[in-house]
């Protein structure tokens, strides 16, 4: 029997023999640098590695396909600037295996998706383009041309222009996305959905409406000389190593860091700066100074607290906020504060979690601090009320005139390398009207005004059968999407899905009627055009665009840069109509460039700036306090107490990452840092709710989501007792995404609650 779509979307529910340690309160050091040879020397060879790794993220080097996370714009550490984690992205991508024609005629497509995502990931680079027809059950090799008139024979037989779908992972660089949305909009769509609605939207949405720009206002320098960092909703640890040494930097400046966390992640807690030899030798830093163990989706509740005693120190006192800083560059102070004033304390108190003299020490701190970072990532934008999350930090951070100031900010940490970038060069559902006009006064066509499709509305199109072709340039969409199993029906409905990857994953594996796969060249990659090798170009988190370059010979002759891959499908899709000459820009992407230029604020002498060292910084008007926003000021925002009322036995879940993968690639089975080895069916639980349960230890249990009177399964995992706040759990992604409901998002952003779940633990009986 053939598999259905989502047995195909499903990894196996097979145990891989649990063991548990004592979770780790220092991280990286020894055991880090260990890890990450361990990884290299198992899939490149030593020369490769050696080379590459004097070469991340330096100066004229090429960018880690990690983090977003920003390098140094001044000294960088000769032993280049990479982290364990960086390490592992890098050794997957460069990795010497490859699969071809033999592999695919070798294992079928059901058979292939059996196997679990860490197996799928070890099988090697894609290495040519591959073609599933209709009906059959193997891929097969398929020329370029080939796939190109595939996809425009596809594209062309459409009704309407939005019955396609094309999304975006955040590794493309700022060349191939800005193509790319070119040719989407050419072709006569919006659809650009991307892994930034799954991730920072809700970030963007908050701080575009409440301080004119969906970016974060600090720099590096900032954060060293920051008096008070706050560290919400995120695992610098496992997620953004190298954050720790500014973190570390910013300490020994005198900068005091509360960590706001359900989970005492080790990242927060101390670090060893693999870097620092005699650090190595002699112990780490103490990072966090206070930590506070929220509940989850407790951090408005928290602010609100927080926020209720400044005012009634303000009102004592009269020096705690700052007066000129709220006069001049703010709206909506004195609508603010009366909401505020309909709050109780107690109550607020009650629902974080937090205990009074917890909260007193951090109420002092931020008492006692005038220079105030905030830095956020997935713990606060993967809820429904994710953006009163940010927006009640935002307040915050105005009453104290924490805005535009050296060492004060917003810091949202960015996942992908160039997650930030795609958006600034036009990959948006949404993008203002003002880009649009720009395309239309450069190149001559009208491109669609209506909005397109973000991830979740794009399931819910290919589900109806609106939407019939899906394109991914890079991700993994199967993966990463909430509701596994509508998904995987949604994608199946299509008549053609085609994916540009580096690496076999399972998005491959859920097809539509037909299906592609075209492998491209990774990061580390020298990429040779008629014009010789091309240098590239991505953005960080703080807004500095800088070049990246390949080193290593491209795994297979066979592959394309995701420029003319684009290039390819634009020449052909759009022949005897397009008013583009398409193929001019992948000889040279100089060319690409100038014309980012010519569309893209912020990048007058894009060509010549990007030949500086460290590149440059994008305008950013938060940071010089001109907020474009509607009121043309800093605007407080009314933002309400999320409302949960579980009911007996249920918990609310996150579904978070393990220190052993990059999103929805496995590196590993081991999640270090928290003690547990070899196994990712697992479910961490407070010990009180595991008597109350009368669960024990390495129970084997299914979880059972509950939205809207749907009931979502997930079978097999295994108990951990953890230090995690009562009425609470974790999980892995992907696993557990065919628990998480489409239909519930974040206001405004849709990104989708992935961190708060509500599940049932149901024990098995026998
Ligand atoms: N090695 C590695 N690096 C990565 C990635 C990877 O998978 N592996 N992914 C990249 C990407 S795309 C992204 S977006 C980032 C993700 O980086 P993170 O956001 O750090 O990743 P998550 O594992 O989702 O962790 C979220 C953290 O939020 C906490 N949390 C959950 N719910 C709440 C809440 O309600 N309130 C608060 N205060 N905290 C909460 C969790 O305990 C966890 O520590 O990392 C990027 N870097
Ligand atoms: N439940 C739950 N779901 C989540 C999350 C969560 O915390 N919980 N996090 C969400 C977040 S923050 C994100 S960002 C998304 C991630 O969603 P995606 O970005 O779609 O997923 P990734 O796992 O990062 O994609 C990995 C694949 O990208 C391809 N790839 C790697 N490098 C390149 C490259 O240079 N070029 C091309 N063309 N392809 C490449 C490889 O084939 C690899 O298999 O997942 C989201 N899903
Ligand atoms: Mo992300």
């Amino acid at each position: 029997m053939p598999k259905t779509p989502f047995e195909k979307a499903s990894t196996p529910e097979t145990f891989t023999d649990l063991s548990i340690k004592a979770p780790s309160e220092n991280s990286a050091g020894m055991e880090a640098l260990k890890s990450a040879v361990g990884q290299v020397s198992k899939y490149m060879n030593l020369t490769d590695a050696l080379k590459l790794s004097l070469k991340i993220n330096q100066k004229g080097g090429f960018d880690c396909p990690g983090c977003a996370w920003p390098d140094p714009d001044d000294e960088r550490s000769v032993l280049g600037e990479y982290c364990e984690n960086g390490m592992k992205a890098m050794a997957e991508e460069a990795q010497n295996k490859t699969i071809k024609t033999d592999f695919f005629a070798k294992h079928a497509v059901d058979e292939l998706a059996g196997l679990s995502d860490f197996e799928i990931g070890k099988s090697g680079r894609l290495a040519e383009p591959m073609y599933l027809a209709k009906d059959a059950t193997h891929y097969q090799p398929i020329s370029w041309d080939g796939a190109f008139a595939k996809i425009a024979e596809h594209l062309n037989a459409l009704g309407h222009s939005d019955e396609a779908v094309f999304y975006t992972s955040g590794r493309t660089t700022n060349e191939a996305a800005f193509l790319y949305q070119l040719f989407v909009r050419e072709f006569g769509t919006s659809n650009l959905p991307d892994c930034s609605n799954m991730c920072h939207e809700a970030s963007g949405s908050a701080l575009t409406e409440t301080l004119g720009i969906g970016k974060g206002s600090v720099t590096l320098d900032d954060l060293y000389k920051a008096e008070l960092v706050m560290v919400v909703g995120q695992n610098p640890g496992t997620n953004h190593p190298r954050m720790l040494t500014a973190l570390e930097k910013c300490k020994k400046n005198g900068g005091k860091i509360i960590a706001i966390n359900p989970l005492p992640e080790a990242g927060l807690i101390k670090f060893t700066n693999p870097q620092n030899p005699i650090k190595l030798l002699k112990g780490g830093t103490k990072i966090a100074d206070v930590f506070v163990p929220i509940t989850i989706n407790g951090d408005v509740a928290f602010v609100k607290a927080l926020l209720i005693k400044l005012l009634e120190k303000e009102m004592v006192d009269g020096n705690v906020f700052d007066k000129e800083f709220i006069e001049t560059f703010t709206y909506g102070y004195e609508a603010f504060i009366t909401d505020l004033k309909t709050y109780d304390f107690d109550e607020c108190l009650k629902a974080s979690g937090i205990s009074l003299e917890l909260f007193n020490q951090v109420l002092d701190m931020v008492l006692n601090n005038q220079k105030i970072i905030i830095c956020w990532a997935m713990g606060l934008t993967q809820h429904q009320n994710a953006v009163d999350n940010i927006r009640e930090f935002v307040n915050l951070l105005l009453l104290k005139g924490s805005i535009g100031k050296e060492g004060a900010g917003t810091c949202p940490v960015r996942g992908h390398s160039n997650v930030q970038g795609d958006r600034t060069v036009g990959i948006w559902e949404a993008a203002p009207q003002a880009f649009l006009d720009k395309i239309e006064a450069k190149y001559g066509f009208k491109p669609r005004h209506k909005h397109g499709y973000s991830v979740i509305d794009a399931i819910k199109a290919m589900y109806e059968q609106k939407a019939k072709v899906f394109f991914g340039l890079g991700g993994n969409f199967i993966s990463a999407v909430p509701d596994t199993k509508y998904a995987a029906e949604a994608l199946s409905n299509c008549n053609l899905t085609v994916q540009v990857s580096t690496k076999l994953n399972r998005s491959h594996l859920v097809t539509g009627k037909e299906a592609l796969i075209l492998p491209c060249l990774g990061r580390s990659e020298k990429d040779y055009q008629k014009s010789g090798i091309q240098v590239q170009s991505v953005e960080n988190s703080m807004g500095v665009v800088s070049s990246t370059k390949g080193i290593l010979e491209p795994c297979s002759e066979k592959l394309l840069s995701e420029v003319a891959v684009v290039c390819g499908i634009a020449n052909e899709t759009l022949k005897g109509r397009s008013k583009i000459n398409w193929l001019q820009y992948k000889d040279d992407y100089n060319l690409v460039r100038d014309d980012i230029e010519e569309v893209v604020a912020g990048f007058e002498s894009y060509n010549q700036r990007l030949q500086q060292p460290s590149g440059f910084y994008l305008p950013n008007g938060a940071r010089i306090r001109k907020f474009n926003t509607t009121s043309g000021k800093a605007n407080f925002s009314i933002n309400k107490m999320p409302d949960w009322k579980l009911k007996k036995d249920e918990l609310i879940m996150m579904t978070i990452r393990s220190h052993d993968q990059f999103n929805t690639t496995i590196y590993g089975l081991n999640d270090r840092y928290r003690g547990i080895f070899n196994e990712r069916r697992v479910v961490l639980m407070n010990r009180e709710d595991m008597k109350e349960r009368n669960l024990e230890e390495r129970q084997v249990v299914n979880l059972k989501s509950h939205y809207k009177s749907v009931v979502r399964t997930a079978n097999n995992f295994k108990v951990v007792g953890y230090d995690i706040p009562k009425n609470c759990c974790a999980t892995y992604f992907p696993e557990t995404n065919v628990l998480v409901p489409l239909d519930s998002f974040a206001h405004t952003a849709k990104t989708p609650a992935s961190k708060s779940v509500v599940v049932t633990i149901e024990a098995l009986t026998d």
